[in-house]
């Protein structure tokens, strides 16, 4: 099997993280040219990373691909012992999935402060803060999101933290974890667990790369050598 994933991707991450926790080795990570020349659709018609391709065809939506990874595995599954726990599991993650990093990465948008527009960052990160305050009450005390053991609750949690904290200052917003108890205490701990700390490593590496203008150069080099091999 192949993921469509890139390092910066929150969506991609989670299932990044899922993989090493399941540990599964037999799914390769790829990033083809197609991505950067909008022919993204050609495979997967919502156009969106991460879609995971296998033998049978092409599965998109990460909260899908996650589901899909435990049914295939379920002696691997990470979704949870009992089915309270599974519930739990699956509200935690969607408060990743919808509420954190939906309306961050809707808000990228508006990340040049000269052509942003305040009403929509503040409907935007108005639901970031609904989504924090609603973790808070549902976020355990313990090492985990869920229970005692890691779970795909933490596999959305720790790319939508990561976004919390290094995107949103971005946008004139403080870190709203910084606000928080529990979470504030789950994310420093979190931050220790090593599949935690690959798929940050990970994260930071694509932000840098954003950053610094060599994830661009890496785009144009991949359209400049996949519209060589057209004309050739
Ligand atoms: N609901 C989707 C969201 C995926 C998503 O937004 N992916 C971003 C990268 S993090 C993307 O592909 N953006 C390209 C675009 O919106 O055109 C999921 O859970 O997989």
């Amino acid at each position: 099997m192949k993921l469509i994933s890139a390092d910066l991707s929150p969506y991609s991450a989670k299932i990044r993280m899922q993989i090493y926790a399941m540990g599964l080795t037999d799914i390769e990570f790829d990033l083809p040219a197609s991505v950067f020349l909008g022919k993204l659709v050609d495979i997967s018609p919502l156009g969106r990373i991460p879609v995971l391709q296998t033998d049978n065809g092409t599965i998109p939506e990460s909260e899908v691909i996650a589901e899909y990874l435990d049914d295939l595995y379920p002696e691997q599954a990470i979704v949870g012992k009992t089915p309270e726990q599974r519930a739990e599991v699956r509200v935690i993650s969607r408060i990743a999935d919808i509420y954190l990093m939906n309306n961050i990465f809707m808000a990228l948008s508006q990340l040049d402060p000269n052509s942003r527009v305040d009403a929509v960052v503040d409907l935007l990160l108005g639901h970031v803060v609904r989504g924090i305050v609603a973790l808070e009450k549902h976020i355990s005390n313990g090492e985990f999101a869920v229970g005692d053991t890691l779970t795909r609750a933490d596999c959305s949690l720790v790319p939508a933290l990561f976004m919390c904290e290094h995107t949103l200052p971005r946008l004139g917003m403080d870190n709203p974890i910084l606000a928080t108890q529990k979470v504030s205490a789950y994310w420093q701990k979190i931050q220790t667990n090593e599949l935690a700390a690959k798929v940050i490593a990970e994260m930071t590496r694509g932000m840098i790369a954003r950053l610094n203008g060599s994830e661009k150069k890496m785009i144009e080099q991949a359209i400049a050598a996949a519209k060589a091999e057209q004309t050739s």
